[in-house]
């Protein structure tokens, strides 16, 4: 190894990745980051995603394609770690483009993403209700056939984009797949049987529209680097519900932490340069699993239908209530560590305004013991009870702020105590859902 040999110059790459159950508010902050990008880059899940940005008052929720395409001249990548569902993709494709926002030109599709097709999602729905009536209990999937892609790519039989190039090859493929998958929803799932022609004839017909967005993104993405432009690197879900680091089983089916977007884009590790973990100031999840500072949310004037309904606490994609609860630090204190997070982003701070007290959780009570550290059985996070600090509420409002010195003191204080407790500096404060609404620390 030569120490001296230069470094080359070129773009700064920054990863957003969520650092609790998901809908931490990544989509805003990616967006405000686009402002010095030349590219986003999606680099795991698929359209079970939802990103909700807010652009001079104008909502607008996005799920497979990269936060990035609400800028214009932003190249916008959907790397080898994302499943793709086709007819999805064209049809937010359609209405970005009703919308009168250019997509095509700069939406770059690797070729190697899996595809989500339709027995995927078949398959999804009959074992969330298999599970439900066995008394295993559902894991809330999003039923966007999510899991089940996934299994396929790794059990080496997915069909991919590439494959869309080829017609036999597809043909031949989606047969053999077809028939295996038949065979378990009709026996093992007691569901109908899918027909090969309108699966395979729709595929084709849609490959004529995804065949121009085909790239090479990882090649693209160092392209990028070299000429000087910085790249973002958008994660959906969060840490906590992460294949290999979160809840399991009540997770999703592929790696959420910051190390897989190197591998999910098709770049080195080299080339992710600052982990930026968004937190949010409490604690939500969607879907079944453990959540120790969750809350009761049923009733008007508790902590827990505050939260639910001043942070409008709903998923994006399929509606759901979100489950509410106190931020877990301690939780978060594990996320910091698989991330190799930089710095912190922490959002929503305003809907903590108004409460008299705040809670923070700080390590739980685990069989007549004392951790400070989440626990990795999911089991064992479901035993554990919540230990806190508490803090007064502020007066007044944080909503809106641009300026550390504008906050609340008591709400520095809060801010303050999160960053001394989780050892990672809180690099920037989302203070409201616009783009405006950031406090930048560094
Ligand atoms: P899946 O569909 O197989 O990925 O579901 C497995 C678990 O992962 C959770 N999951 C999510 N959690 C939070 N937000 C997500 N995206 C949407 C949003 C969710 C929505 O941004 O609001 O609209 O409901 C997301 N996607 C997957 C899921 O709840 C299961 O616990
Ligand atoms: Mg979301």
């Amino acid at each position: 190894m030569n120490a001296s040999a230069p470094r080359p110059q070129g773009g700064r790459n920054v990863v957003v990745v969520g650092t609790q159950w998901g809908d931490e508010g990544k989509g805003k902050v990616v967006d405000w980051l686009t402002d010095h990008a030349a590219g986003v880059v999606r680099f795991q899940g698929g359209h079970n995603a939802g990103h909700t940005l807010v652009i001079k008052g104008v909502k607008t929720a996005l799920q497979l394609i990269p936060s990035g395409v609400m800028r214009e001249g932003v190249a916008c990548y959907i790397g080898n770690g994302v499943v793709v569902d086709p007819t999805h993709l064209l049809g937010e494709i359609g209405r970005l483009e009703a919308a009168g926002i250019d997509v095509r030109s700069r939406l770059f599709l690797s070729e190697n993403c899996p595809l989500i097709l339709p027995f995927h999602v078949a398959l999804d729905s009959a074992r969330e209700a298999l599970r439900e009536s066995s008394g295993s209990g559902k894991i809330g999937t999003t039923g966007k056939g999510i899991g089940p892609a996934y299994e396929d790519k790794v059990a080496r039989r997915a069909l991919r984009v590439q494959d869309l190039k080829h017609p036999e090859r597809f043909a031949t493929k989606l047969r053999e797949l077809l028939a295996l998958h038949n065979h378990v929803l009709t026996g093992y799932l007691g569901r109908p049987a899918l027909d090969f022609a309108p699966i395979h004839d729709q595929a084709l017909k849609m490959a004529e529209q995804l065949l121009p967005m085909l790239a090479d993104v990882g090649v693209r993405i160092h392209a990028t680097n070299v000429a000087g432009g910085n790249v973002l690197f958008e994660g959906a879900q969060g840490t906590l519900l992460d294949i290999d680091h979160g809840t399991y089983p009540y997770v999703t089916s592929s790696n959420c932490v910051a190390g897989n977007a190197a591998a999910g884009s098709g770049v080195g590790p080299d080339k992710l340069h600052y982990i930026l973990g968004i937190t949010k100031a409490y604690t939500t999840r969607v879907g079944s699993g453990p959540f120790p500072t969750e809350l009761a949310w049923e009733q008007e004037g508790t902590v827990g239908h505050h939260l639910a309904t001043v942070g409008q606490e709903r998923g994006t994609v399929t509606g759901r209530a979100r489950r509410c609860g106190w931020l877990d630090a301690a939780a978060l204190k594990r996320s910091i560590l698989i991330n190799g997070v930089s710095g912190l982003c922490l959002t929503k701070l305003d809907v903590l305004d108004g409460l008299k007290e705040i809670k923070m959780g700080v390590g739980y009570k685990l069989d007549g013991r004392v951790i400070d550290i989440l626990p990795l059985d999911a089991d064992e996070v479901a035993r554990c009870e919540p230990i806190y600090e508490s803090f007064p509420g502020w007066d007044g409002t944080t909503f809106g702020h641009t300026q550390w010195d504008q906050l609340p003191l008591n709400a520095r204080r809060y801010l303050e105590r999160v960053q001394a407790f989780i050892g990672a500096p809180i690099d920037m404060v989302s203070t409201g859902p616009d783009r405006e609404h950031t406090i930048l620390l560094r």
